[in-house]
């Protein structure tokens, strides 16, 4: 006797969904979430400043017509605490806080052949059997604390942001030493600049921003706006990256300098950075190309810093924009310009280790009364990896992965029968509005258990040949890109010793949504059933 149809792991956007898709299509189900919120990214993330790079009339979920229209954003980029309301408003909306157990880790889930069920193991001590095992883990959800010399014996407290204390924190008055500069960092200095006595920025790598424009979102506009909401939903599930973009359909480098030039200032003038990579169609995979608008995007650099050693070092070098995640602020680079911000350049004079009292370079010393670490994520299979999954004949999925993580259409990988994927690796997801990818996932895993059903089929899983095709092809496509081209999460270079592998699909949602399609329309082609190939 199994006891639930699907066990989900995590209730951030993918395990809210999910459980709803499910029980809607009558399958009992439950998921299991480790924070005392729903939330998963949004929920842990509540450092000062956090906000989301998509706009808000995209990152929300677009299977509700009622939803979307009874729901209204206040800005244009919603921030951390208003996407929690609205995820915390979908709970509530659909009932769905019964089908959630808090405060509950996944531990492990090992497949049993014999029963063609898995066996999930909770940090309560307790465990479920289940005809499918579906995470929704997340894909930035394990943190990053790099490995000091001497972290341990620093006096003053030190936070990563991805474990924000839920009161909050007050540096009013406080030296304080941020290391990392992406998205997150980012975001969080400049208000952590507004109140410290002196905020040191220890930057090893320049990163590439955009301005965010952020604004309130008129009630003229959002009325406007939803009167073609379902419209608009159709164009961006077919399209490229879940967001419909205008480009001009041309390559930058056939174009007149100064049309190139003109273009751009309006895309920075109006904010965002989809917009602004998107404008050309070579600027992602030509070097040349990313010439361009890397150097745009240094002058704008240049002319906000005042002081041009800074400028000079804040400059990102070295890899392609959009290689690393193009962040977004509006008053990182200006922040520069306080009497109360240093820029330490830890390429050039790395941290050598942490001392009661601060923070050692290899040149200098820097006394600190807090830290703070914005050094990102052991991504796509940290998660994953941090609970103890065994396959079939009890292989272990870190065992499966050990040179790299591989999956077919990044929903499911050979050997761990009736185990899904939301948002995995071989998938768009992290190269997409997310959220749009995780309805596409769940609505695929729903339709694929409806069918298993319908059908008899007891076990599903795909073949190894299926899989390594896949890659393969997610392979070739980003090759033929420059976003495997910078040290970055997405390689998963920021984890040492982990193998460096890109395995995202940047082949676009609308295409990878007709590939699955296909797929399924073929009767699951490339996935075995009941073990049969
Ligand atoms: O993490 P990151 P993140 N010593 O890995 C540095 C999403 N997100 O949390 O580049 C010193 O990008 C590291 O330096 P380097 C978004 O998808 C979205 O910022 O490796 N420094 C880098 O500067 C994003 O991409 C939003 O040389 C060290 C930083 O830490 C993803 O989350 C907001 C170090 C890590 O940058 C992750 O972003 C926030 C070390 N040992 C996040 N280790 C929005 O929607 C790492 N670093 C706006």
């Amino acid at each position: 006797m199994v006891d639930l149809d699907v066990v989900v792991v995590g209730a951030g956007f993918s395990g809210i969904y999910a459980v709803h898709a499910f029980r809607s299509a009558g399958l009992t189900v439950k998921a299991f979430e480790a924070g005392d919120g729903i939330g998963g990214t949004w929920f842990w993330n509540s450092y000062p400043g956090a906000r989301c790079d998509v706009e808000s009339k995209d990152y929300s979920y677009s299977f509700s017509p009622e939803l979307e229209q009874e729901w209204s954003w206040s800005e244009r980029y919603p921030a951390q605490p208003e996407i929690l309301r609205y995820l915390n408003h979908v709970a509530d909306k659909f009932d769905l806080w019964p089908l959630i157990q808090l405060n509950t880790r996944v531990t492990g889930a090992s497949w049993d052949a014999d029963a063609a069920a898995w066996t999930v193991t909770t940090s309560d001590g307790a465990s479920v059997t289940a005809r499918y095992f579906v995470s929704a883990a997340g894909c930035l959800s394990e943190f990053n604390v790099p490995n000091l010399p001497g972290l341990d014996s620093f006096e003053g407290p030190w936070y990563h942001t991805s474990r924000w204390p839920k009161e909050g924190v007050d540096f009013t008055g406080k030296r304080v030493g941020l290391v990392g500069t992406g998205s997150t960092g980012i975001q969080v200095a400049p208000e952590i600049a507004a109140v410290a006595e002196h905020l040191y920025v220890f930057q090893r790598t320049a990163n590439f921003a955009v301005p965010n424009r952020n604004r309130p979102w008129r009630q003229a506009e959002e009325t406007e706006f939803k009167a073609r909401y379902r419209e608009y939903r159709e164009e961006a599930r077919q399209s490229f990256l879940g967001v419909p973009i205008t480009g001009t359909g041309r390559p930058v480098l056939a174009e007149p300098p100064e049309d190139v030039q003109r273009l751009f200032t309006q895309r920075w003038q109006a904010g965002g950075g989809m917009p602004f990579l998107g404008a050309y169609t070579d600027l992602l995979v030509s070097q040349e190309a990313n010439d361009v608008v890397a150097e745009f995007m240094r002058d704008r650099i240049r002319e906000t810093v005042t002081d041009p050693e800074v400028a000079e070092l804040l400059c990102p070098r070295g890899y392609p924009v959009g290689a690393k995640r193009l962040c977004q602020s509006d008053d990182y680079y200006a922040m520069f310009n306080r009497p109360n911000v240093s820029l330490v350049d830890i390429r050039s004079a790395p941290i050598e280790s942490v001392y009661p009292g601060g923070v050692k370079t290899t040149t200098d010393s820097y006394d600190l009364d807090a830290l703070v670490f914005a050094t990102g994520f052991d991504a796509l299979t940290g998660a994953l990896f941090a609970m103890d999954i065994r396959g079939a004949g009890g292989l272990p999925l870190r065992t499966a992965w050990e040179t790299g993580a591989s999956a077919y259409l990044g929903v499911g990988t050979a050997g761990f029968p009736n185990m899904f994927m939301i948002t995995g690796p071989g998938s768009p997801a992290v190269f997409s509005n997310v959220v749009l990818s995780i309805e596409q996932h769940v609505e695929w895993v729903r339709d694929c258990i409806i069918w298993l059903r319908a059908q008899g089929h007891a076990t599903i899983e795909p073949t190894s040949s299926a899989q390594d095709e896949w890659m393969a092809h997610v392979s070739e496509v980003a090759n033929a890109t420059l976003f495997p081209k910078a040290d970055s999460w997405y390689v998963g270079a920021n984890i040492p010793g982990k193998p460096r592998v890109f395995t995202s699909y940047v082949g676009g949602c609308g295409p990878y949504r007709a590939k699955c399609d296909e797929v399924a329309a073929a009767g699951y082609a490339g996935f075995a059933l009941d073990g049969l190939t």
